[in-house]
């Protein structure tokens, strides 16, 4: 199967692909859509229902806050601090800074249980520059990444295809991921639930988007 990420001609994959000197495949609109969109300040409507009524750990990053001013530091793991210095040579977004442009927002949690039937993450995001249409969320830096031989992040996409909507400055959204079911870029579904038995999710937002939380729902 293909890798989707390596058709997203992403910022953070152009980035990457410059830094490495090849260059990206163009982009394709996926024919399955599953992100949820609501109104600012509104909670988002669920993709999908989480089965069984209990079991399940809530992991957040941020506070669902609107972006009010004042926010966490995102803290990425030792692998993806290196691979931010090495390839993305972006300073780190923190929660709710909707005034810087290329800054990358990469967030590991960490502690997972081993045993995951399925993981949900939410996030709202809001664009901070015209510069934003080519953003992208991400998850999973992959520990076997080589420039040039496979693709950094496990499953990448833009955040205007998966949400369904152009997505321009100062449009928010907010979006809900079932790690299970991801678009595959070719109509079809992947799961990455496989990545997170090492009890670690790595989560990116590139490059002009404003992330007002992360929260991270497992069962
Ligand atoms: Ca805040
Ligand atoms: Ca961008
Ligand atoms: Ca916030």
């Amino acid at each position: 199967m293909r890798n989707p990420s390596r058709r997203l001609a992403t910022g953070l994959v152009v980035t990457c692909l410059a830094a490495i000197g090849c260059s990206a495949d163009a982009p394709t609109r996926p024919e399955v859509l599953s992100g949820v969109e609501s109104a600012a300040g509104e909670l988002p409507r669920p993709i999908n229902r989480l089965p069984g009524s209990g079991g399940e750990q809530k992991f957040r990053f941020g506070t669902r806050d609107n972006f009010a001013p004042g926010g966490a530091t995102p803290q990425p793991d030792a692998e993806c601090q290196q691979f931010l210095a090495n390839y993305l040579m972006h300073p780190l977004r923190d929660e709710d800074d909707v005034t810087s442009i290329n800054r990358t927002f990469l967030h590991t949690f960490r502690n997972l249980p081993t045993t995951i039937k399925g993981a949900r993450v939410e996030v709202k995001l809001r664009g901070v520059s015209p510069e934003c249409g080519n953003d992208t969320v991400g998850f999973q830096l992959r520990s076997d990444f080589q420039p040039g031989v496979n693709d950094p992040f496990q499953w990448l996409w833009f955040i205007d295809q998966f949400s369904g909507a152009p997505f321009g400055e100062s449009d928010v959204r907010v979006l809900v991921y079932d790690l299970d079911d991801l678009p595959d870029g070719r109509g079809g579904r992947m799961s990455i639930l496989s990545t997170l038995t090492d009890g670690t999710l790595d989560v990116v937002v590139d490059d002009d988007t404003a992330v007002d939380y992360v929260h991270l729902v497992v069962y």
